[in-house]
């Protein structure tokens, strides 16, 4: 069974594994169809057309159900590894380890935003942007420069606290904790952890930065959080609803999965501390 860890409580072992997977994946050209399925929902889901990935009631099911095609892949070139979590809300800073040489690398230089060291670094040839919105084809961040600082516990908190998982009119403007969590709305957790590391991780791209799928994963289990305060809180729309994805419908781009077989993780993985 894959247990999900916590980034800052990895050995160094089990960090090495993982960036060695995550370069496999790169070599073998499976990490960019990731990025590039992404970026294409991103750019296709809109608050009053059809929408799957963002900014509606599915953007959880969704995400969980990428990051688990993503955690087989990885699996499928080393079976020991899992996706860890980033709990933004501790490790918020650019010191945190996260960020060292020895496991994701840290901020861009101040000149063109681009990652100096670690795996992911441009000069050590292993990670080129190739899926990308512009022509720039190597990583960067720019860590914590300029916007908010990164959620804090009691914001989660304020958002862990409603009741409610989502709201008509199911998109950006919508009341309840999918959308709380997702950001558009109120004090705004997953969005923001986006723009604070700056980079590809701020555009619709945001695959290409590693990190992605450490904040995903953090995300994820928020929602499992969730779902333990408020176990009689049911994932809506419970039925057809125009546009939207609800608990029986099936969702694109796999057309043979539903939020329905997505709301309980345990199936899947669970996590070194609930
Ligand atoms: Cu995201």
């Amino acid at each position: 069974m894959t247990v999900r860890k916590n980034q800052a409580n990895l050995t160094a072992d089990e960090k090495r594994r993982l960036v060695a997977a995550l370069l496999e994946l790169k070599r073998s050209g499976r990490y960019d169809d990731f990025v590039r399925i992404h970026n294409d929902f991103i750019v296709g889901d809109t608050d009053n057309g059809e929408r799957t990935g963002h900014r509606s009631p599915s953007f959880l099911p969704w995400h969980r159900r990428f990051l688990l095609e993503f955690e087989a892949a990885l699996q499928e070139v080393d079976a020991s590894v899992a996706l860890p979590y980033w709990d933004w809300t501790t490790d918020r800073t650019p010191r945190a380890s996260l960020w060292a040489p020895d496991f994701l690398g840290g901020t861009g230089r101040s000149l063109d935003g681009r990652v100096m060291d670690g795996p992911f670094a441009a000069s050590t040839g292993n990670w080129p942007i190739n899926v990308r919105v512009d022509g720039r084809t190597y990583l960067r961040r720019s860590l914590g420069s300029g916007g908010r600082p990164l959620p804090t516990r009691a914001e989660v908190e304020s958002v862990l606290a409603i009741e409610t998982y989502d709201m008509p009119p199911w998109n950006s403007g919508s009341d309840g904790f999918r959308n709380h969590l997702e950001g558009w709305r109120g004090v705004n957790l997953h969005n923001r952890v986006h723009v604070w590391v700056g980079g590809q991780m701020a555009t619709g791209v945001s695959p290409n930065d590693p990190v992605f799928w450490l904040h995903h994963a953090y995300v994820d289990k928020l929602w499992s959080q969730w779902q333990r305060r408020h176990p009689n809180s049911p994932y809506l729309p419970a039925t057809g609803t125009p546009n939207v994805v609800h608990l029986n419908g099936t969702m694109k781009p796999w057309n043979n999965v539903r939020p329905a077989e997505l709301l309980d993780h345990t199936r899947h993985y669970t996590f070194d501390v609930a």
